[in-house]
């Protein structure tokens, strides 16, 4: 049976009290520990850093789920201590030999991903596919949480999955940006099976738990 796996945002966790957050989020029975790093160029916002990183796979058993938000994310990537079960992101629109990158974090051990902007087409994967673990689509413009989805990803969700579907491949599709109940339905039909938990779904309301069994609920 189809079960849809839960990255739960960090940058919507209360931050002064991050490790007690984090063993809220395992009892919730999370997927992933979705962690957004930001450079202040790349977009307009800054997040966490290399230090935190570590400090969290101190005290979390769960698989991180590291999206880049940076320029020359080519430069980064062995900050990050990287083990088997985690996902590695980097944007499609800021690298231009992402071949290359791809294959660095395979090396690395983790699932190698590329994350592209709402409006970045599905072309410029195209020839890249084959090295592919997972892509991530933003339902949003990244830098900031708390935004609106951009329904016009839908289509390219769809998109995607033919695509994936065409060259018999086995990639995961993930998405985030006001990921919740207006729309875990249509994205979940349209192909995508891994999906962001941010302020509109798992902290929209103290109980982790009861917001994530929601976001799993058949649909
Ligand atoms: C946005 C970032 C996302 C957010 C997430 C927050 O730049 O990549 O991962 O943290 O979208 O969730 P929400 O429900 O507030 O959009
Ligand atoms: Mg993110």
């Amino acid at each position: 049976m189809f079960r849809p796996k839960i990255s739960a945002s960090l940058m919507c966790a209360d931050l002064g009290n991050i490790a007690a957050e984090i063993k809220k989020l395992e009892k919730a029975g999370v997927d992933y520990l979705h962690i957004d790093i930001m450079d202040g160029h790349f977009v307009p916002n800054f997040t966490f850093g290399p230090d935190l990183v570590k400090k969290i796979r101190g005290f979390s058993h769960l698989p991180l789920d590291i999206h880049l938000m940076i320029e020359h994310p080519e430069q980064y990537l062995d900050l990050w201590e990287l083990k088997k079960r985690d996902i590695l992101s980097f944007h499609i629109e800021a690298n231009l030999h992402p071949q290359r990158v791809l294959a660095q974090i395979k090396t690395l051990g983790a699932k190698a991903t590329i994350a592209l902007n709402p409006a970045t087409p599905l072309s410029t994967i195209q020839y890249l596919l084959p090295e592919l673990d997972l892509v991530l689509l933003m339902t949003v413009n990244p830098g900031f949480a708390g935004q609106k989805w951009i329904p016009a990803v839908l289509d390219k969700v769809r998109e995607l999955k033919t695509m994936i579907q065409k060259q018999n491949l086995k990639i995961e599709i993930e998405v985030d940006g006001n990921i919740g109940e207006h729309n875990l339905g249509l994205l979940k039909k349209a192909g995508a099976n891994i999906f962001v938990g941010g302020s509109s779904s798992v902290f929209a309301s103290p109980a982790y738990v009861k917001n994530t069994r929601q976001m799993r609920k058949p649909r």
